[in-house]
């Protein structure tokens, strides 16, 4: 355990960051046209701002298809890295995709979980991980090795490179605070579809 990204942190431990500003900092470390699904509200709303890039996939009304989408471009697409990008809420309605991502073990598939312990854009209503639930134990339960809290930004960072070139699916979770997205997607699901598909060449 002597990597930054190997080094285990509690969530209680994990700094509560900003998810624009992290999103920011993700999308920035892209270069070879790395697909990023992005979940529902504030979650796609954030990578919409971070800057349109045709590989970019926005889930609109459905909560929990993040990862789920991004497996099936990570099957089909091996030579493609692949990001999820959930929020806390939506990942534990979905939370088998966990298990089925570690049963199929893509080689290019990062997930990362926004976790603010609420279900922000529907009034802030609290999750179960503003009580019992660490993520990050439930990734690595379902069988996902390299499952961690990010320590603060540039543990993230590290976290994040790590992922760009792991030979296995990696779980960051991100504790994140409750403001504002810094944008809203344009709500026009078939563009936003049809400019992913042309975007990964499907
Ligand atoms: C199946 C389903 N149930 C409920 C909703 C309503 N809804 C939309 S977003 C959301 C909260 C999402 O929470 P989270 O993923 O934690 O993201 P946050 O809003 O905190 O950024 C809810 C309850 C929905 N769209 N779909």
């Amino acid at each position: 355990m002597t990597s930054p990204e190997s080094k285990t942190v509690a969530r209680s431990d994990a700094r509560v960051m900003n998810r624009s500003e992290l999103t920011r900092r993700l999308v920035a470390r892209l270069e070879a046209n790395e697909a990023v699904i992005g979940g529902i509200g504030n979650t796609n709303f954030d990578l919409w701002a971070s800057g349109q890039r045709p590989e970019n996939f926005y889930m609109l009304g459905s909560m929990g298809l993040a990862i789920p989408i991004a497996l099936g471009v990570a099957i089909a697409q091996p030579e493609r890295r692949v990001v999820a990008l959930e929020g806390d809420g939506s990942l534990l309605m979905q939370l088998g995709a966990l298990g089925t991502v570690a049963t199929r073990a893509p080689k290019n598939l990062l997930m990362v979980v926004w976790d603010n312990g609420i279900y922000q854009i529907t009034g802030a209503q609290k999750t179960l991980t503003s009580s019992t639930v660490d993520l990050v134990a439930v990734a690595r339960g379902a069988g996902i090795r390299q499952s961690a809290w990010a320590a603060d930004a540039e543990h993230f960072d590290a976290l994040v490179t790590g992922a760009l070139t792991a030979q296995e699916p990696v779980f960051i979770a991100v504790r994140t605070d409750d403001a504002k997205p810094a944008g809203v997607t344009e709500r026009d699901p078939a563009k936003i579809r049809q400019r992913f598909m042309a975007g990964i060449a499907a």
